[in-house]
């Protein structure tokens, strides 16, 4: 893999849509190949899963099928779209990956890491996204930023108690592994919270450039 590949993360409602496109734009710029894409989704069949995943249905979810269309959804985005965009040497900027998976399906429904990490493991092989942004914000600010938007979706519809679980699920790994990790206080408003991706911007390049 000659690529560099790039995911954003953080709870509800944090701003990663606002910032992928600000970050891309900041890459372009330097005239670097940008693959921008999202989880669950980036192929027109795990926008299929997302849609399982998302849409609220009178049948209630098991969280082992959350867990397995996750994985489901992601086998396929990495066959399709991030395994060829870092063939061949593009820079992959993905709003969310497999730290949403521990950070949902283990912080907020209670599955256990190791069981996350066997499926990482088989369905990645020893992919690992070179560096995580993790926009970070009180729940609070981020469900009334969601709820703003208008109808809930599936994950939406969940109480304080599980987004207050996601978040420190989100900043456990973080400080578990801080050479992967940026941590960008995303309460702030936007031009300070673009203010923060500029200052990595210099670092983006220096690891592309080895
Ligand atoms: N999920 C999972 O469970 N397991 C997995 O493995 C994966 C995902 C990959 C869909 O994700 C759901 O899938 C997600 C977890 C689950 N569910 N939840 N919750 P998603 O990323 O598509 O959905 P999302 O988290 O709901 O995204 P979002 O709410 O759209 O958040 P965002 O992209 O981080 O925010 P935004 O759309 O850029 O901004 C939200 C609003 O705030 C918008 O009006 C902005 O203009 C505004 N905004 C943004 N930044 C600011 C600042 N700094 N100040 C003020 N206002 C701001």
């Amino acid at each position: 893999m000659t690529g560099l590949f790039i995911t954003l993360e953080g709870p509800e409602g944090a701003g990663k849509s606002t910032n992928r496109e600000y970050l891309a734009e900041r890459l372009r710029a330097r005239g670097l190949d940008v693959v921008l894409t999202r989880e669950p989704g980036g192929t027109p069949l795990a926008e299929r899963i997302r849609e399982l995943l998302l849409t609220p249905a009178d049948e209630p979810m098991a969280d082992d099928t959350e867990l397995l269309l996750v994985f489901a959804a992601r086998a396929q985005h990495l066959a399709q779209v991030i395994r060829p965009a870092l063939q061949r040497g593009a820079v992959v900027l993905c709003d969310r990956f497999t730290d949403a998976t521990y950070a949902y399906q283990g912080g907020g429904r209670g599955l256990s890491v190791e069981r996350i990490a066997q499926l990482e493991n088989f369905v990645q092989g020893d992919l690992r996204p070179d560096l995580t942004l993790i926009f970070d914000l009180p729940v609070e600010i981020g469900l009334s930023r969601a709820a703003a938007r208008g109808r809930l979706d599936r994950f939406e519809q969940e109480g304080l108690r599980f987004f207050e679980a996601v978040r420190q699920a989100y900043l456990a790994r973080a400080h578990a592994s801080p050479a992967r990790y940026r941590v960008i206080d995303a309460a702030q408003p936007l031009i300070q919270v673009q203010q923060a991706i500029d200052l990595l911007v210099p670092e983006l390049l220096g690891r592309f450039d080895g």
